[in-house]
């Protein structure tokens, strides 16, 4: 059988919170997952932590709480919509190599929201597919980092 994959595995799956230190403390002291990392990314206008669980083996997908930077950031004003309560933002899948996936789902009609990938999570390429082209879903694609895991 042969494949055509595009996508490595899901990456994480990203929840808007109001407030990142009590969505970190719930994710971790009731649900028990791990602070991996925290960040701020300016250019994105949130402040995110990433959360692991397990041995945290590089196909484990993690979860991201990301917090708004500014209310007019995409983040807050998801928020705002939803009525100010968290919810999920986001899912991300993992590729090895974002220009060769993005070069495959604009050949199949996917809209990617910016030209060339931007800066996500630990040094690592993003870009997002917008809702309109997915059935709904904001859907975020990650090249990691050379440093990754
Ligand atoms: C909006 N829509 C969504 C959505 N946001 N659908 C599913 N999931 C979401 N998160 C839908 C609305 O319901 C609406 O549909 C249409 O899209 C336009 O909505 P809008 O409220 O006018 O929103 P826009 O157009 O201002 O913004 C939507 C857009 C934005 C996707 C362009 O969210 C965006 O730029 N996202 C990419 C950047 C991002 O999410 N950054 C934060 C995470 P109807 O049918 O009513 O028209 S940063 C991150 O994740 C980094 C740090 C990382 O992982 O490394």
């Amino acid at each position: 059988m042969s494949y055509d994959d595009i996508f490595v595995c899901i990456d994480h799956v990203g929840y808007a919170v109001p407030d990142l230190d009590a969505a970190i403390k719930l994710h971790t002291e009731v649900f028990g997952w791990r602070l991996l990392h925290r960040e701020t990314n300016e250019e994105q206008g949130v402040e995110e932590a990433m959360l692991g669980t397990g041995d945290q083996l590089p196909e484990n997908a993690q979860v991201q709480l990301l917090a708004p930077l500014r209310p007019e950031s995409t983040i807050g004003k998801w928020l705002e919509k939803n009525g100010g309560r968290g919810g999920v933002q986001q899912v991300c899948y993992r590729v090895a190599d974002i220009e060769v996936a993005s070069a495959k789902l604009r050949e199949r009609g996917v809209v990617l929201l910016y030209d060339a990938p931007k800066t996500g999570t630990g040094g690592s390429k993003i870009n997002f597919a917008h809702p309109k082209s997915t059935g709904g879903i904001l859907l975020e694609i990650v090249e990691p980092a050379a440093t990754h895991h």
